[in-house]
């Protein structure tokens, strides 16, 4: 990657890095509180801890990580950004770091102790919703540098199909753009008005809609990223093959297509929403689960032809052949692992009879620790795990590898109690986003008390592989041994495969996904619209 481009991206990394410190802080207190073994000092709320975890994790680091890492993809396989360009992306990051400053101190000053879903009708000071504002268009600013470095790219070379990196970082920009639409929504029309006392009533039903809106395909933003490493960069460090680029990008058009009509799953226990309309969103919604197991598919095959091609024998014998002692493959590889169960898990929620189960309860919250906080986040501690020393010009020693596997390892322990725990007392009923309570000494909240510690003991391992992932970035960024450190980009297995261009066909591509948004979106809104009760001011949508 171009030096100057590497900076914006290094830019991005330290605020994810630094947001990850808070975060996991935060992360450590709650579980301590929830156990009963903690008080927190200082009249500080579990709430405002809370909202910090949520949003200093699940949309700061995030949305940081993700950009920085996109914008060296796209420069490093579409070409180095034009002065132009990289202005443009510095003025997105800096428009995202002054947006999540003025946020972050709402929370601290528990201004904003409303949760990192911000919906209605719990209120934040009308600068938090600034802040998160933007957030947003910093990211779209970011998003506008990858378009137009893409558009660039394919003006240079008609009719071929673009890096697949640079496809994939696309995908994912045009989804992210279209989802936050309906968060910019809620906050510009409701929030941020009803914040100020412009109008003293908000629809719930309707901000909680447009969030959920955003807030499904907003997971899928976080995960398409750890899937252009799982597609791209492992092959490559195991020393294999990509089984299929054509698949791999018929697999992100298909999130393009199905990630956004779905919000209702996360609404099916909610009234004033037509049960056909949860029912065909419910459809969709299993719809989108088939690019996953298309993944599966395909990185099953990656490490068996790569393993068959050594010589490797037996129904798993490829398994012995991969590269156990490399922390780029193995720590992604956990997350990996970890997305099976987290997937399962994800289909359960999915399902309207089992949904009634789970909604609401700690469950829900073991749900997206496996898929965030494991799969995500551990594929991104493998990408900052070559991408680091590449954009510093240092090297990743053997020290730190064994160091990093050690992470790894220590995040699948600390993370199979605190899940673990909450899947099990989810099914015993303990809700989630709730502090310490002994329910006045119900014998049901008894039995959620055990999990609840066990919850506790996973924090303060998970806790310790958060120092440990610090220390790993502190060295890779400051005092690694200078050197070079490779940008792993792997082959298709079938080199002569050329990936129909029809993939790039955007108008055809997002005019589907518009029309699925709107079926899946229009009368059931409608509905709501119609139905809303009436403000004092006179006021229908608001
Ligand atoms: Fe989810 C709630 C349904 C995926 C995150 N989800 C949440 C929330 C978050 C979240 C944050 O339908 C809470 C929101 C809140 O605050 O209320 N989720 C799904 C479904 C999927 C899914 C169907 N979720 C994710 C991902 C997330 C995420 C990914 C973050 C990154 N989720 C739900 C529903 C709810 C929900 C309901 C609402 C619950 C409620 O009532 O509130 C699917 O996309 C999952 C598909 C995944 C698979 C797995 C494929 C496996 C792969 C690994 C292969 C491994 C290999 C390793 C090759 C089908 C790709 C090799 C192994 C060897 C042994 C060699």
């Amino acid at each position: 990657v171009d030096r100057l481009d590497g900076k914006l991206g290094m830019a991005h990394f330290y605020v994810a890095f630094i947001a990850l410190a808070i975060g996991g802080l935060a992360g450590l207190l709650q579980t301590l509180v929830r156990s009963g073994k903690l008080v927190l000092p200082a009249g500080i709320g579990y709430y405002q801890i809370l909202t910090v975890h949520g949003v200093v994790l699940g949309l700061v680091l995030t949305t940081f990580f993700i950009m920085g890492f996109q914008l060296v993809a796209v420069s490093r396989t579409a070409g180095t950004f034009t002065s132009k360009q990289r202005m443009a992306g510095w003025i997105g990051f800096w428009t995202m770091t002054i947006g999540t400053f003025m946020a972050a101190v709402m929370i601290l000053l528990n201004e904003a102790s409303v949760l990192y879903t911000f919906y209605a009708p719990l209120q934040a000071h009308a600068l938090f919703y600034l802040g998160l504002t933007f957030v947003i268009v910093g990211s779209w600013i970011d998003g506008a540098v990858i378009i137009s470095a893409y558009a660039a790219w394919r003006k240079r070379n008609p009719g071929k199909p673009s890096p697949l990196l640079t496809f994939m970082s696309l995908v994912n920009t045009l989804m992210w753009i279209i989802a936050t639409i309906g968060v910019a929504a809620t906050v510009l029309l409701q929030l941020l008005p009803w914040s100020l006392g412009l109008v003293d009533r908000v629809d719930v039903a309707i901000s909680r809609t447009l969030f959920w809106y955003f807030g499904h395909p907003l997971v899928y933003f976080w995960l398409l990223p750890a899937y252009m490493a799982w597609y791209v960069v492992i092959p490559k460090i195991i020393g294999g093959k990509i089984f299929s680029d054509s698949l791999a990008r018929l697999t992100f058009i298909l999130f393009l297509l199905f990630s956004i009509p779905v919000g209702f799953h996360h609404q099916l226990m909610e009234p004033g929403i037509d049960p056909a309309w949860k029912f065909f969103q419910v459809i969709l919604t299993f719809m989108v689960i088939i690019p996953s197991l298309m993944t599966a598919f395909s990185l099953f095959a990656t490490f068996e032809t790569y393993g068959r091609s050594k010589g490797a024998t037996g129904l798993f014998g490829w398994m012995k052949k991969l590269p156990w002692g490399d922390a780029r493959f193995v720590v992604p590889f956990i997350g990996m692992l970890s997305f099976i169960p987290a997937g399962a898990g994800g289909i359960i929620n999915a399902s309207n009879q089992m949904n009634q189960v789970v909604h609401n309860t700690i469950w829900v919250t073991g749900h997206f620790h496996l898929t965030v906080a494991t799969a995500v986040i551990l594929t991104f501690f493998g990408i900052s795990y070559w991408l680091i020393p590449h954009l510093t010009g240092r090297t990743f020693t053997k020290a730190m590898n064994k160091l990093a596997i050690i992470q790894g390892v220590f995040w699948a322990i600390g993370m199979t109690f605190m899940s673990g725990a909450m899947h099990a007392a989810g099914l015993l009923g303990a809700p989630r986003r709730s502090s310490f309570s002994e329910y006045g000494g119900a014998a049901q909240a008894a039995e959620w008390i055990p999990y609840q510690v066990a919850q506790g003991v996973g924090g303060t391992i998970l806790f310790v592989g958060i120092i440990l992932i610090l220390y790993i970035f502190i060295n890779l960024a400051f005092f690694a041994p200078k050197g070079e450190e490779e940008f792993p980009i792997g082959e298709a297995a079938d080199e002569s495969e050329k990936a129909p261009m029809v993939l790039e066909n955007w108008k055809l591509w997002i005019g589907i996904a518009v029309l699925l948004i709107l079926f899946a979106y229009t009368i059931p809104f409608v509905d709501m619209i119609q139905n809303a009760p009436i403000g004092s001011k006179g006021y229908k949508l608001w």
